[in-house]
């Protein structure tokens, strides 16, 4: 075609200003003059994307006709965090943006506090998968992110009175200038209706006739990698009603019943559920799971050449399963294969079988998602028939193997009879799987001893490990320019790619004037943090304090109440006289969570925190040593500016419940020390940091199954420790809740006599470790020494690593150039 004029590269910051200037005008129809920081902020996005997007362009020509193998990431979540630092780092946009944008008399900062993040994940899984679609771009992987493109994220989280109150997260009002529209593109998925069987030339078959359709619309998000030419793509599926659908209903001139059709189809999309770990059994959430992979594998499979012979499918894809979230993609490839494609089984399902891996992200035997038989067959009636039919042929090879053993076949089944006939979504994933994998060495260990011990002993070879990793991209480049200067002045700029290198900077621990470097990044991140606080909750961290932070979701079995009663002890300790004031170590305690709406007891721990926090804060015996900040509506924005300002990191999940964690490895790579137990990814963040720069406490995990085994009595702990007693009397009391003791009287009661996640089981040893804690702090240049420690021996933890992990043990899908 002739030639248009292109955007130049590399880019120039008249070239950069140009372009936002024809955005500004044309995409957003105001005058500079004129514009709003809305205006502003979405034609520069605009314009980053426009850049990105030549990449995009040139990669896809330098791709075409490549006949790679690809991996599609399948997950229900993507907690992507704000992208335009992000693009603007990846893109080498940031110095082009910044003069422009000076030149236009335009503040970037005001722009980049502008940006509402899309929240499209809970917690870690969602997280995780964002860390990896950047690695896989980074690193040069043909790949594919397939997800739900929520109209509602993660639940805006406010407080009153101390009590957690949800508001909608509505992050699409005002644009989304990142993603694009692809209609062109959508494909239409089925729901309901029935089978019937039809002699196919004498063979028997089974076919799907659905009652209603949804149209899937793709909206593509542009991932780049760091600086390297590559663009992948995120491809977000948005369900609409069908034409046909509403048609239909028009014609028979019911326009209100048209209208409701239209919304009852659009719900599928509408809203991400704010659970993390119990899975409620909602049909939604069986229609959003289905939605998605339905057209993500339509999709994929539309990519491939008109005559590609789908046997050698496995040549050309890996589908990874983000927990069981995405299984349903099972059965519908066996659908699509035997059904649309008339494939024989045994060979659709040997296809299957390679295209599919599984990650496992949890020990809780109630986060496995269970679908109802009733509920399966009412929605996808065909894809309960392929699942009993696997069930059946994988018992069948069971019983050939061990005999009738009929106790290890009622474990092993992929239908469980009790309470109600329902298909173990983890079981399914682990028979039809190539890999299954956990997400840190522990937990991999645990999922083969103790979550699928009878799959472990079947398909010994399936099971893995892939320790979990973070991109060093954002965790370190983009949320600690000053740790990063510092590392790159050191030791260059190859860490961001190759986070190993960190390990350079070991000698530069024994050198004075690095540490000096080092403390001052960090008191400059802490002011940074105060600025970010004051600004957004008037809060602010004590000046000189250890910064001791617990930023996750609330969840009983991380323990959260553990560290309100080190914080209640303290408090407690100082107003009896028993601590003197002198001798408390400043601290400013940060919590960041939010509970799932439906999680009382979760929420009931907000109110608690928050309930201390009031008390301890204001009570002028403590004169401001001891602070307590919960900010609300913790997220990634918030943490990019909590993690480098910490010094102390809790990871205190009991032992064997939380499968890795990856807020700790951005602690630690930030060079906060970790007081942790021997659980998840603190196994391997401890060997590789060192004991000296690692405050262990707590229970193994054979410790507590030992002592689950004889019968926990959580009452003998409250006896036996007098410090305890003080603590949970002081809760009870109605200190925190206005003398009022019925308000807090459930948490109280739920640790006297369940205390199932071993709070008071574990309370001295943790109030020990934070003695050792607070001596260690009051060493400030040990302490340093052993921050930068921290720093220099967690290159291990990037998200690049993991990636390449999970190319050699389970995809075998190299990189392209
Ligand atoms: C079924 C539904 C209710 C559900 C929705 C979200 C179930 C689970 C989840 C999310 C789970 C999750 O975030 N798990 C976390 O995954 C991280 C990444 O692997 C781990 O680091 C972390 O330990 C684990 O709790």
């Amino acid at each position: 075609h002739p030639p248009v004029p292109a955007l130049e590269l590399p880019p120039t910051a008249d070239g950069f200003t140009a372009q936002f200037l024809r955005n500004l005008n044309f995409d957003g129809g105001v005058t500079l003059a004129d514009a709003s920081t809305n205006d502003r902020y979405l034609a520069l996005a605009r314009t980053v994307r426009d850049y990105l997007m030549l990449h995009a362009l040139a990669d896809q020509q330098r791709q075409a006709g490549a006949q790679a193998k690809a991996v599609c990431y399948l997950s229900a979540e993507y907690l992507l965090g704000n992208q335009l630092d992000n693009d603007l780092l990846a893109g080498d946009l940031a110095g082009v943006a910044a003069d422009a944008m000076a030149a236009c008399g335009i503040d970037l900062d005001e722009l980049r506090r502008h940006e509402i993040e899309p929240g499209l994940g809970n917690g870690g899984l969602g997280r995780l998968a964002a860390c990896f679609i950047d690695s896989l771009a980074t690193l040069g992987v043909p790949s594919i992110g397939y997800g739900i493109r929520y109209e509602y994220g993660i639940f805006r989280q406010t407080f009153e009175d101390g009590q957690q109150v949800e508001q909608p997260d509505a992050w699409l009002t005002l644009g989304a200038p990142w993603e694009q529209p692809r209609p062109e593109a959508a494909q239409t998925v089925s729901f309901g209706g029935r089978t019937e069987t039809v002699d196919d030339a004498g063979t028997v078959r089974s076919r799907w006739i659905p009652e209603w359709n949804v149209s899937a619309v793709p909206y593509d998000y542009l991932v780049p990698g760091f600086r390297n030419g590559r663009v992948n793509t995120l491809r977000l599926w948005r369900a609409k009603a069908t034409d046909a659908f509403d048609l239909r209903i028009f014609n028979s001139g019911d326009y209100e019943q048209a209208v409701r059709a239209q919304t009852f189809a659009e719900n599928i999309s509408k809203v991400l559920y704010p659970e993390d770990s119990t899975p409620q059994g909602k049909e939604l959430r069986l229609q959003q799971q289905y939605f998605f992979v339905a057209a993500s594998i339509r999709d994929f499979l539309g990519r491939l050449p008109e005559d590609f012979d789908l046997a050698r499918l496995p040549e050309r894809v890996i589908f990874q399963l983000n927990d069981t979230h995405p299984v349903i993609a099972v059965p519908e490839l066996m659908r699509v294969l035997v059904d649309e494609h008339g494939m024989a089984w045994d060979e659709a399902w040997a296809v299957t079988q390679q295209c599919f891996a599984y990650t496992c992200h949890t020990l809780l035997p109630e986060a496995l998602e269970v679908w109802p038989v009733e509920l399966l067959g009412r929605l996808l009636p065909r894809h309960l028939e392929i699942v009993y039919r696997i069930n059946e042929e994988f018992l069948a090879a069971v019983r050939a193997r061990f005999g009738d053993d009929e106790m290890r076949i009622r474990d092993m089944s992929i239908i469980a009879e009790f309470p109600v006939r329902a298909v173990r979504m983890a079981y399914l994933a682990t028979v039809a799987g190539s890999r299954v994998n956990g997400v840190a060495e522990l937990h991999s260990q645990l999922l083969r001893d103790k979550v699928l011990p009878a799959f472990a002993e079947f398909f010994p070879e399936k099971f893995t490990n892939v320790t979990n990793g973070v991109t060093p991209r954002r965790f370190l480049r983009l949320a600690n320019p000053g740790l990063s200067t510092l590392i790159t002045d050191a030791i260059g700029d190859g860490w961001v790619t190759d986070l190993e290198r960190l390990h350079e900077l070991e000698p530069l621990a024994e050198d004075a004037a690095f540490r000096a470097a080092f403390a001052a990044v960090k008191a400059g991140n802490k002011r940074r943090l105060n600025e970010v606080l004051q600004a957004r909750d008037g809060m602010r961290v004590g000046d000189g304090h250890l910064v001791d932070v617990m930023v996750k979701r609330l969840h009983e079995y991380k323990r959260q109440l553990l560290k309100v009663l080190h914080v209640v002890s303290e408090y407690e300790g100082v107003v009896s006289g028993r601590i003197a004031l002198a001798d408390l170590q400043p601290r400013t305690v940060l919590f960041g969570a939010k509970a799932a709406p439906g999680y009382a007891m979760a929420k009931r721990i907000i109110h608690l925190i928050n309930a201390v926090g009031s008390v301890v804060n204001t009570d002028p015996r403590l004169d401001g040593r001891l602070q307590v900040l919960f900010p609300p509506n913790y997220n990634v924005t918030l943490a990019e500016s909590v993690i480098p300002a910490a010094d102390l990191s809790e990871q205190i999940s009991l032992a064997g419940k939380e499968a890795s964690g990856t807020g700790n490895m951005k602690f630690a790579l930030n060079g906060a020390l970790t007081i942790g137990t021997d659980d998840g990814a603190n196994v391997e963040i401890r060997e590789l940091v060192g004991d000296a720069n690692f405050f262990l406490f707590g229970m193994t995990e054979p410790e507590v199954a030992e002592i689950a085994q004889a019968g926990y009595h959580p009452a003998a702990f409250y006896q036996e420790d007098a410090g305890l007693r003080r603590a949970i009397d002081l809760i009870a009391s109605g200190a925190f809740s206005g003398g009022d003791r019925s308000v807090f009287e459930p948490v109280v009661s739920n640790l006297l006599y369940e205390d199932r996640f071993m709070v008071l089981a574990d309370y001295s040893a943790y109030m020990a470790a934070q003695q050792r804690v607070d001596a260690a702090y009051a060493d400030q240049d040990g302490w340093t020494r052993a921050a930068i420690l921290n720093v220099a021996r967690c290159g291990f933890f990037s998200s690049d690593r993991s990636i390449r992990d999970y190319i050699d043990r389970i995809w075998h899908t190299p990189p392209t150039t």
